[in-house]
């Protein structure tokens, strides 16, 4: 069965360039508006000395790299920042913690009070804080937050060369946790690790097989952190990225596909490409987490160049049913 899937998802992903296009934007034009892109703002509220070995990541403890390490931020100071997305014109607010997963505590209430407070400001609120339990789920749920963001950020075969402190198991199991609480989900992956074409069809289809699908689908570009094990990768050649954003939207075609990390590194016409190809959300704001983003001004401008326009916080909740079925 998942040989057959990787064969279907394989053809769709080699078909001539004008071809997957076309059949990207006919996927997306059904669910989307094709002129629409969510513009969301990262906030890091907890930076640095991670316990987890990921090996992309700047923020984990293992590796010497020139991150400065922060505290979890109070809730006033989140909302201060959650205000400032706003108004520069932000729809969803995405808080990322550098946790191998939440604990029960005084801190956990303190995010939950955040979370509370950015809703009250009329923002779309994500979250990405590590592992998580069913009833920390249905408490951020209940606090106001719409989406969990949590990656399976590779195949499966290829998961354990990149991480060794907690499997993809576990990783599916958080979004079971997250899907059974309401939270919209929120899961994706980076390119750019070492990995092969067949592992990225695989983190594809992965995802497409979750039932429901993932409501929103980040692809990443690897940013190469010095320090990190994975500094020296080379980067993934934009149109097998393109290919793979193209090849997301056909399998996933109500999820919104996000361009997430590795834009400073894309030329604006590969953005531009990737629009075509279906990706309908970006990061908005110099900084991800910890790591450069391009300017407000720059995204704005190309927004403005090619016609596109911030899309209003998603209404939408429609199911959306798993790869197989699609297929059949
Ligand atoms: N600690 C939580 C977790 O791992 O789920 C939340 C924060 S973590 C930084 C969120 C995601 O950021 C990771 O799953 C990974 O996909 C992405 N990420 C981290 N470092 C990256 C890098 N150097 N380049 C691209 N994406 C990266
Ligand atoms: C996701 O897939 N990408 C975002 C968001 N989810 C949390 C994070 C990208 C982080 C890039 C590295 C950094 O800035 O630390
Ligand atoms: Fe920690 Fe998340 Fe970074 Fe992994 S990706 S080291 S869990 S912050």
């Amino acid at each position: 069965m998942a040989t057959h899937v990787l064969t279907f998802i394989r053809d769709i992903y080699e078909l001539p360039f004008p071809e997957l296009i076309f059949r990207a934007q006919a996927a997306h034009r059904r669910h989307h508006d094709p002129a629409g892109i969510q513009l969301c703002t990262l906030q890091s509220i907890k930076t640095g000395r991670c316990p987890e070995d990921c090996k992309y990541c700047p923020q984990s403890a293992r590796y010497e790299t020139q991150l400065s390490a922060e505290p979890l931020m109070d809730a006033e100071s989140i909302l201060a920042r959650a205000q400032a997305a706003r108004a520069g014109g932000a729809s969803r607010f995405c808080m990322g913690a550098a946790w191998r997963e939440v604990r029960d505590g005084p801190q956990f209430e303190s995010v939950l009070a955040a979370v509370q407070g950015v809703a009250a400001l009329g923002l779309e609120v994500c979250c990405t804080l590590g592992m998580l339990t069913g009833s920390q789920a249905v408490r951020l749920k209940e606090a106001g937050c719409t989406v969990y963001n949590h990656n399976l950020d590779t195949s499966r075969d290829f998961y354990p060369k990149i991480i060794t402190t907690r499997t993809y198991a576990d990783r599916l199991a958080t979004l079971a946790e997250v899907r059974e609480a309401g939270l919209q989900v929120c899961s994706g992956g980076i390119l750019g690790m070492g990995e092969s074409v067949d592992d990225r069809l695989n983190l594809l289809r992965e995802l497409a097989s979750l039932d429901p699908q993932p409501d929103s689908v980040p692809i990443n570009a690897l940013i190469p952190v010095a320090g990190t094990p994975l500094a020296q990768q080379a980067p993934v050649d934009p149109f097998e990225f393109v290919r793979i954003i193209a090849t997301a939207r056909i399998l996933m075609p109500r999820a919104m596909v996000r361009l997430s990390a590795g834009r400073t590194m894309m030329s604006d016409e590969c953005q531009a490409l990737c629009f075509l190809a279906g990706a309908n959300s970006i990061f908005l704001g110099p900084k991800l987490l910890t790591t450069p983003n391009p300017e407000r001004t720059a995204d704005m401008s190309l927004l403005t160049r090619l016609g596109l326009h911030p899309l209003a916080a998603r209404e939408s909740k429609e199911v959306c049913p798993p790869v197989a079925a699609v297929n059949s």
